[in-house]
């Protein structure tokens, strides 16, 4: 028997011992308990890091959806598997149960089907955050083809790149998306993105907004009279365990985004696995992840790995500010939401809001409460802890990445004993490694280097679409044998791992290494800093020097810009040493980010090194307006 469900601290080392131990008994007696499958595998692994090539269940036929929908009708046919929360809280929220999730994703292959995708075909999907989003995923994996979502909120550049990558046949969109008290015309992104890709010939319109659009004749059609039409049962093809699922670009720090690969059975097993026991979910717990479905967390975390558990899954339209700050904790309220999983980034724009927001509302069905994305600040995990979870909901600060497909390091709620700041330890077969710049793996405690993983995960990407050689020279290059996760960690006295942060935001200043996290900690104690990010510049003498970017506090008081330059200096002189001090420090109303809060420092670098003709693939930016901003003021 597995030990599919965790429940405490004893049974975790008890499990983590026996899935590195034995890693093909343990992934073996988990896929054959809790799946469906057509046909058995031939091998459980197969691997070898140097070519690099990974396979796991090779040989095996499945189904995903058949494990995501069709395994629960018997069961839980009744039970709600997708709660939708529209943008306005004026419109009722959608139901919707496993049956009539099984019907309209059969509806929706069968459409597919209609339109000539098949096995292996790449469908552009760019949809807001509404249910056809997660039934275009499904009814993709039914038939076989392969699915890329795009983000609705990158710009038709950022589409069409992503499109001509994998060539898609097919693009999925609506007639427009809510966002706040906002419409965004969708659909005619899309068609400035397609003038300049010659691989689509089917665009499928979802009607969300009503407004009126352009529709091209012979290419675009709306998809509901075509599911009207359609026939409520399409037999699922039968898949091989290591066919692509899906690709999903994650941006590069520089040239063209990648197309991160994912396969079928593994990442199948993996995300269903991490999702019960991260988040402990029980029967009748109603789970909700703030993230978009264009994100990882989103395939993995809201759509595969719930649905695989039979679980109820919130997908909501709306942003954390509309009608007003409250309205997360207006929808945990209204569905009595048992497990909430949302960024720092979001955790620190609710903090910033009066309390009042919060108390408003009645939390208590709060069990566990999760982040992801980027390291979170311990403020935040405090205000996270004390004000949502109300010091009884564990916090399950977890690590991973669009390549890991799945969890990776992470506390199990209620076994686990969570610290501030840290991820803890690392999931049932997942073997990290600390690394030093000579290669070497870093043994025992209260150390820290680069992290990379040892030993295969089922979940792993498989390829970078159409560039092999990339994917190896990314992951498999830096360490001999070895998975580079690209950032930096630190082990504690205990073997609690605390992400640092990625490690190209390494300064090699006069011969030292300065991390830019604790300089950029040290900014932030100064009581007029907000936020801060710090990047090198060249320098004739110290090979590199430092160039802070600040946000300052929107006080209402003016302050004497060279005297916060001196403060700053002070601190990080206390803190760090006078070697970490700052050359030039420019003051800004805001920092390039991404949408789950990643600062794009490159485009920081580019600017403080005078290197503005290319800043290299800005399409995932959330706030392009802010660049010009910093170009114009740089020092
Ligand atoms: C899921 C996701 C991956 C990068 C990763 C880290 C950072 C993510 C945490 C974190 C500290 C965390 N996929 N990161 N989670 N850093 N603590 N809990 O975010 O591909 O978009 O980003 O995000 O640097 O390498 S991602």
């Amino acid at each position: 028997m597995s030990n599919y469900h965790i429940k405490h601290l004893e049974e975790y080392f008890q499990v983590y011992r026996k899935s590195v131990r034995n890693p093909e008994v343990f992934w073996e007696e988990i896929a054959e308990e809790h799946f469906m499958w057509r046909k058995k595998w031939d091998a459980v692994l197969n691997w070898d890091f140097k070519k690099p090539e990974v396979t796991w269940f090779q040989g095996a036929q499945l189904n995903i959806t058949e494990n995501c929908i069709d395994r629960h009708l018997q069961t839980r046919g009744d039970k709600t598997a997708i709660v939708f929360e529209p943008n306005d809280p004026k419109e009722k929220a959608l139901h919707i149960s496993y049956k009539e999730l099984y019907e309209r994703v059969n509806k929706f292959a069968n459409v597919l089907k209609s339109q000539g995708i098949k096995k292996g075909d790449r469908v552009c999907i760019y949809l807001p955050m509404i249910p056809e989003l997660a039934v275009a995923l499904l009814a993709c994996a039914r038939i076989g083809a392969i699915h890329s979502v795009v983000f609705a909120g990158f710009s038709s550049t950022a589409l069409a790149t992503r499109i001509n990558d994998s060539d898609c046949k097919m693009v999925i969109t609506s007639d427009g998306s809510y966002r706040g008290a906002k419409t965004i015309d969708l659909k005619s992104i899309v068609d400035e993105g397609l003038e300049s890709c010659s691989c689509v010939e089917t665009v499928l319109v979802v009607k969300r907004i009503h407004n009126s659009i352009q529709m091209k004749e012979g290419r675009d059609k709306w998809l509901q009279p075509l599911l009207d039409e359609a026939y409520g049962e399409c037999a699922p093809e039968i898949m091989n365990a290591e066919d692509p699922l899906f690709i999903l670009y994650t941006s590069g720090s520089t040239g063209m985004p990648k197309g991160m690969v994912h396969t079928t059975a593994g990442y199948m097993v993996y995300t269903a696995y991490t999702f019960k026991n991260v988040f402990q979910y029980k029967e009748e717990d109603v789970y909700w992840c703030t993230a978009d479905i264009g994100w990882i967390t989103g395939h993995s975390y809201i759509v595969y790995g719930p649905l695989a558990n039979g679980a109820t899954t919130v997908i909501s339209e709306g942003v954390p500010n509309y009608p007003d700050w409250g309205r997360f904790w207006e929808i945990v309220e209204k569905h009595k939401i048992t497990q909430f999983y949302t960024a720092p980034t979001a955790i620190r724009a609710l903090a910033k809001e009066n309390l009042s927001y919060v108390e408003k509302y009645d939390l208590s069905s709060l069990k566990v409460l999760g982040t992801v994305g980027e390291p979170i600040n311990e403020e935040a995990w405090h205000w996270y802890n004390d004000n949502i979870g109300k010091k009884k909901s564990p916090i399950v600060d977890t690590w991973w990445q669009t390549e890991t497909g799945g969890i990776m390091i992470t506390p199990i709620p209620f076994s686990t004993p969570t610290k501030p700041t840290y991820a803890t330890l690392p999931f049932p077969g997942i073997q990290p490694a600390l690394m030093d710049e000579n290669g070497q793996e870093i043994h025992g405690n209260q150390v820290d280097g680069r992290l990379c993983i040892k030993f295969p995960w089922p979940s792993m990407a498989r390829t970078i679409w159409g560039n092999h050689q990339r994917y190896k020279e990314t992951y498999f290059s830096a360490f001999e044998n070895m998975y580079f996760t690209g950032d930096g960690a630190l082990r504690d006295e205990v073997g609690y791992y605390r992400i640092t942060g990625r490690v190209d935001d390494v300064i090699i200043v006069s011969g030292h290494n300065l991390g830019t996290a604790p300089i950029e900690d040290a900014i932030n104690e100064h009581p007029a800093v907000a936020e801060s990010a710090i990047v090198g510049f060249p320098h004739d003498i110290k090979g590199n020097a430092l160039y802070g970017y600040v946000i300052l506090k929107e006080t209402g008081e003016s302050r004497d810009h060279d005297n916060v330059r001196k403060e700053i200096n002070q601190i990080i002189t206390e803190h760090i040493g006078p070697i970490a001090k700052l050359d030039k420090i420019q003051f800004t109303s805001g920092l390039p980010k991404t949408r789950s809060g990643k600062i794009m420092r490159r485009i920081l670098r580019k600017i403080a090194s005078n290197e503005t003709e290319n800043l290299g693939d800005t399409s995932t930016l959330l706030n392009p307006e802010v660049v010009q901003e910093i170009m114009d003021n740089v020092l």
